[in-house]
């Protein structure tokens, strides 16, 4: 209530509240067990990459030690990370995905 400025109270403005979330960066780790077509399995069915954007992600990883499977808000990012490692476990594999503020 901007116009009563007398009542003693603190006022306080309702503001539209329009912030642009935090993002975060899903990633993959390398390893020396995880098989080059699991991971490219992965990258295309839980971040939507063709086979061919999937090896060369995949690829980058295999040769840099980390790539990046996409940027998400804070749910989607760790929902993702649990997906993906429990699906990694699932088959036997030591894959691990964890995420990283933008
Ligand atoms: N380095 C693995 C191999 O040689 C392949 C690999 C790529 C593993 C990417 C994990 O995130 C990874 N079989």
């Amino acid at each position: 209530n901007k116009d009563n400025h007398d009542d003693g109270l603190a006022i306080q403005e309702a503001k539209p509240k329009l912030k642009i979330p935090p993002l975060y960066k899903v990633i993959l780790l390398n390893d020396d067990f995880t098989p080059m077509d699991f991971v490219v399995e992965v990258l295309m069915v839980f971040f939507a990459m063709s086979e061919e954007l999937a090896t060369h992600v995949m690829l980058q990883i295999h040769t840099q030690g980390v790539g990046v499977c996409g940027t998400y808000t804070k749910d989607v990012a760790e929902t993702k990370v649990v997906i993906v490692n429990e699906y990694s476990r699932e088959h036997q594999h030591p894959l691990l995905c964890s995420m990283e503020a933008v």
